[in-house]
């Protein structure tokens, strides 16, 4: 492999304990791996120059232990990520395997499991916080209906805000450094879930009490899987102040959740979507959560997790030298970007309204026939991504 699409720390990749561990059981077919030791996948992430790992509950520790082998696993756990120089960025909790979560955590009808639910995470925040992790993000795959009389979602919509306003109160109580990130999801494993998108989310966020606690973590594979353009609704999280987190993977359009790596899927989106997070600073982590398929042993299981981040790496060289090329610079001119950029009205509304260019003077048929100029411009980038320039 090219030196310059190794891994660093720098990069800032993570993975979640989930991906790498996953078994390959599927609604069709039981496991094709054996179980995965976290402790062993701190340590081979870190060989492939990741710098943080993320984990549910019941990723780290089996459900239903112990308080004593809870504490072992705990242990075990964080003198990996210390002798490994791992960080653990992000925090969840599982609500969605075990039975008593078949109709949700924090919007079961079930009033006894939604008071399960709020502690098994409550329990989880305090271990977040414990580890240094500062994001702690919520999906709730399990929130949700497959038919209409089953859910009453106004009032769902009621639990939801309040299980959130709960754990905002939580961690302001304790003092916590603690941010929580909304992860959306049209459907799977429920038919239709609450908060299906990063827009839903975000409005749902203004109703909370304490709105700047709460952001949104978005997935590449969960936007497409609702047809929605992902770089679009990353552009809107980002405008809002909003992206907390992101879930990078790879989807091929409108179906199952595929969860393949980073870069796999649709090629021309993840290129727009590294553009976007390089050329926006973003700082926080480039977290992976997909799924090396099933057909792979452990082999194909670590060659999919280092192809994650040579693809991102790729791609953002790509985006990098499309940013820099003079004639991308005259194309975006060219596509009136740096008029997007003005203002539209920036001597306020009685200025517009006695502006005769404006409207009484206007030559719309003129304006109509201007092209846009966008077609040379996309070129440029399927150029520069298919390495052509
Ligand atoms: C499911 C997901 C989840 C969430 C995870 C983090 C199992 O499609 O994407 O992964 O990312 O629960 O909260
Ligand atoms: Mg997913
Ligand atoms: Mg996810």
């Amino acid at each position: 492999m090219t030196e310059r699409y190794t891994p660093t720390p720098e990069d800032k990749f993570s993975f979640g304990l989930w991906t790498v561990g996953w078994q390959g059981r599927d609604p069709f077919g039981d496991a094709t791996r054996p179980a995965l030791d976290p402790v062993e996948s701190v340590k081979r992430l870190a060989e492939l120059g990741a710098w943080g790992v993320t984990f549910h509950d019941d990723d780290l520790i089996p459900f239903g232990s112990s308080d004593a082998d809870r504490e072992a696993h705990i242990k075990r756990f964080r003198q990996a990520t210390d002798e490994n120089n791992i960080t653990v960025e992000m925090v969840t909790t599982n609500l969605f395997t075990h039975p008593v979560f078949k109709d949700g955590g924090f919007t079961a009808n079930d009033r006894d499991v939604r008071r399960y639910a709020l502690r098994k995470v409550l329990r989880n925040v305090d271990l977040a916080a414990e580890l240094g992790a500062k994001t702690f993000v919520a999906w709730g795959g399990r929130e949700g209906a497959e038919s209409g009389g089953a859910k009453d979602v106004r009032v769902a919509l009621d639990r939801m805000k309040e299980a959130f306003d709960l754990l905002g109160e939580y961690v302001v109580e304790q003092g916590y450094d603690i941010k929580f990130a909304i992860e959306p999801k049209p459907n799977e494993p429920r038919g239709d879930i609450l908060l299906p998108t990063v827009g839903h989310a975000l409005a749902f966020i203004e109703r909370l009490e304490r709105p700047e606690l709460y952001g949104v973590n978005p997935e590449v594979g969960h936007e497409q899987m609702a047809g929605l353009n992902f770089p679009h609704g990353i552009a809107q999280a980002l405008w809002a102040g909003k992206l907390y987190h992101i879930d990078l993977n790879g989807q091929n359009g409108i179906k199952y959740d595929q969860d393949l790596r980073f870069g796999a899927g649709d090629l021309r989106s993840a290129f727009w979507l590294v553009d976007l997070l390089e050329s926006s600073g973003w700082e926080g982590a480039r977290h992976f959560d997909f799924k090396p398929p099933r057909t792979e042993d452990f082999d194909g299981v670590w060659a999919s997790a280092a192809g994650g981040m040579r693809n991102y790496l790729i791609l953002k060289e790509r985006a990098l030298a499309f940013r820099a090329d003079p004639q991308v610079q005259e194309a975006l001119r060219a596509a009136r970007l740096d008029q997007l950029a003005q203002p539209t009205a920036a001597d306020g509304l009685a200025s517009l309204l006695a502006d005769t260019t404006a409207f009484e003077e206007f030559d719309v048929d003129a304006a109509a026939e201007r092209g846009m100029a966008f077609e040379q411009l996309d070129q440029l980038a399927m150029d520069h991504l298919l390495g052509a320039r």
